[in-house]
């Protein structure tokens, strides 16, 4: 590609007065909008940038009650439009004409990723290339400084005890795949003089977590145990370790990528890798259940150790034909580059999570998970 592009080094980054486009963000209307975006529409409004958020139109927007999760829904203007669509791409970023493109925008759920592999790799890697392409086509590969939200999905199968940078990759599903596709395209663009970074970030959760991930399966059938609701909870690979954060965390590692003098890849996790299995004990601990384990594989179950009551079984179906088992990340270069270094514990965030759960069942705000297949 012919493209002349200036040295990035010659750029003076001001910080009053930004402009930001979230390829995800926080819808203000349905709890259907993105972990990340929400969290990082807030830090952005809190920092006086003008934020811009590209959202799918969901037919049931209009019939919802109004999102009590916070409060920058008016302070972030929303345009309808989708990474699939490359002239909604280019209709909003002429039109937010922004400083900084967070792109976060993906199919995220791995375990889908098996089953809708193609529409995940249109998303998540080809999605990126168009966000990319839009950006040059418009001529502001100059100004603009792109944030690809990657993951450490692409280190699978790892061979480290602890990942970092230097890591290998060994991409294990669709999805993962698809993310590394979107890293390498994130880089080429850097190779030709844009400002465009990967956040390499391991799992990180929160109270707005789609319900369909691990943790949040877990704190809201923990909720609804200590309601006294009928529930068993049902998962799938108790044995699979994670690296889990806070996404309140991670948002703000993301922008001081975006503050850095020369566009870096970064990894952004806790340090620390805990089993699903240690989040369940963790997550019951929090209503006063020990929980202890009786069965092998499959056939294992979670029992209330002083009733004996079944809470927690596994099903076969919940297992994802390749897993990656092992991912426990190192934050090192974000400490010390970024000064960049996760504040809310392990135990924070399970009982952030657990508690926030059992508050919306009594407040009437729970958002009831869709009827459809387990993931
Ligand atoms: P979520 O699944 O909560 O949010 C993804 C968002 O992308 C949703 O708002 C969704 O919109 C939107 N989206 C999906 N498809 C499209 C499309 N075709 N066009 C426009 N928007 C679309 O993910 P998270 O907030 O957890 O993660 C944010 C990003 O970071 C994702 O790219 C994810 O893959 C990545 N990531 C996440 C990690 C984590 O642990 N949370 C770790 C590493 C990377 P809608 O509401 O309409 O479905
Ligand atoms: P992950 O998150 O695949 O790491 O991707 P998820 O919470 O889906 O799974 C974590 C681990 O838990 C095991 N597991 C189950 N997972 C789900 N969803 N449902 C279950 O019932 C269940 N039982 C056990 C999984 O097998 C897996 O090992 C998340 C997403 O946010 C990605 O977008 C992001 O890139 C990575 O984190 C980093």
């Amino acid at each position: 590609m012919a493209r002349r592009l200036v040295a990035l080094t010659e750029r003076s980054y001001q910080s009053a007065n930004k402009t930001a486009l979230i390829t995800d963000s926080h819808h203000g209307k349905t709890g259907a909008d993105g972990q990340d975006g929400s969290y990082l529409c807030e830090l952005l409004v809190g920092q006086g940038y003008t934020v811009h958020g590209l959202v799918r139109h969901h037919s049931e927007v209009h019939s919802q009650k109004p999102s009590r999760r916070m409060g920058t829904g008016a302070a972030v203007q929303h345009h309808y439009g989708d990474v699939l669509d490359p002239f909604s791409l280019i209709k909003i970023l002429r039109l937010a004409s922004p400083d900084e493109v967070y792109h976060l925008a993906a199919q995220s759920h791995v375990g889908l990723s098996f089953s809708t592999s193609s529409y995940t790799s249109d998303v998540d890697a080809l999605g990126t290339l168009r966000v990319l392409e839009a950006i040059v086509a418009l001529g502001m590969e100059k100004r603009v400084r792109f944030y690809n939200a990657c993951s450490s999905e692409v280190f699978g199968d790892v061979k480290e005890r602890v990942q970092n940078e230097n890591t290998p990759f060994n991409p294990r599903s669709p999805y993962a795949v698809s993310k590394l596709y979107s890293y390498y395209t994130t880089v080429n663009f850097r190779d030709q003089g844009v400002f465009a970074v990967n956040g390499i970030l391991f799992n990180h959760e929160s109270p707005r977590r789609g319900m369909d991930f691990v943790t949040r399966k877990i704190s809201r059938a923990v909720a609804l145990i200590h309601h006294g609701r009928r529930c068993v909870l049902t998962l799938g690979n108790l044995n699979s370790y994670r690296d889990w954060g806070h996404a309140r965390d991670y948002v703000r590692g993301m922008w001081l990528m975006m503050q850095q003098p020369e566009p870096e890849d970064f990894v952004l996790a806790t340090g620390e890798t805990h089993s699903v299995r240690k989040f369940v004990e963790e997550a019951f601990r929090m209503i006063g259940i020990d929980i202890e384990w009786r069965g092998k594989g499959v056939s294992e179950v979670g029992v209330d150790a002083s009733t004996g009551r079944l809470l927690v079984q596994t099903d076969p179906a919940l297992y994802r034909p390749l897993d990656v088992g092992y991912l426990h990340g190192s934050p090192q270069k974000a400490k010390e580059v970024l000064g960049w270094k996760p504040e809310i514990t392990f135990q924070q965030l399970v009982r952030e999570m657990v508690m926030a759960d059992i508050r919306a069942l009594e407040d009437g705000s729970d958002l009831r998970a869709i009827e459809g297949p387990q993931l």
